[in-house]
């Protein structure tokens, strides 16, 4: 019987994808985030938040990914800003052929950057290289301190962490995380990751990370690997 080893021709055509939207980044000169983290960490309230609060600096497109619904493509589009959804009906990841696609759909020459919103999920998307220059992952206090070390791969492949909903840590909550734990786990796998903690809800701690975002789409390919 012949066997036909399915996986390696998938991931063969999301490279050559991969490859063409590292191009087409490169030439358009926009900076492309990958947005990953398990569900409900908080990842369209961040993308919500911070385009409001830049919305007089930069100019943000953002391409949301889910599994089922465009519920999060019409909480951006509240916004103003440009959004694109993507469903992947079933699969727990993005992938670059449909990024390709999307970025079609996209006004690309009137923004500054492009926020891809990965499916919720801590796991399979990354493994699936989008052509982006950074990936951002996104872990909210709720979740445990313990995920850095527990779910290693993200944490190693992204450019920035973001631990969010801190505002329901301190005395008097239910919610016990470590920051300090959670971030040594972070750079133990990856020592130049960058590190903001906030709360999407309050705007605690947003401002580094909008002036961080400032600078890196100004400048979209430096320090980044896709
Ligand atoms: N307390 C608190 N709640 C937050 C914060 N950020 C988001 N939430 C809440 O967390 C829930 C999930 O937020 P979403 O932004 O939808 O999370 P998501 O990661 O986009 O979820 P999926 O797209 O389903 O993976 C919502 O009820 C938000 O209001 C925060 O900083 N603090
Ligand atoms: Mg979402």
């Amino acid at each position: 019987m012949k066997k036909i080893n399915v996986g390696r021709k998938i991931l063969s055509e999301n490279e050559k994808y991969a490859f063409e939207n590292v191009l087409f980044f490169h030439k358009h000169k926009k900076l492309c985030l990958n947005m990953i983290s398990s569900p409900g960490s908080g990842k369209t309230t961040i993308l919500i938040r911070t385009i409001n609060e830049l919305k007089d600096k930069i100019k943000i497109g953002v391409i949301e990914g889910d599994i089922q619904t465009d519920i999060d493509a019409r909480r951006i589009k509240a916004t103003k800003a440009p959004v694109v959804q993507i469903n992947t009906d079933g699969a727990c990841h993005l992938t670059a052929p449909q990024i390709s696609a999307a970025l079609e759909k996209l006004p690309v020459d009137d923004l500054d950057m492009i926020f891809i919103e990965n499916v919720g999920n801590l796991v399979c998307p990354s493994d699936f290289d989008l052509g982006e220059n950074g990936k951002v992952v996104v872990l909210s206090v709720a979740e445990g301190d313990d995920k850095p070390a527990k779910y290693p791969g993200i944490f190693a492949k992204s450019r920035v962490l973001l631990i969010n909903k801190i505002d329901l840590l301190g005395a008097g909550t239910q919610v016990d995380f470590d920051i300090e734990r959670a971030k040594d786990d972070a750079r133990k796998l990856n020592k130049d990751i960058e590190i903001f903690p906030l709360s999407a809800k309050t705007g605690e701690g947003l401002a580094a990370w909008c002036d961080w975002l400032i600078k890196s789409a100004q400048n979209p390919a430096s320090g980044f690997t896709a």
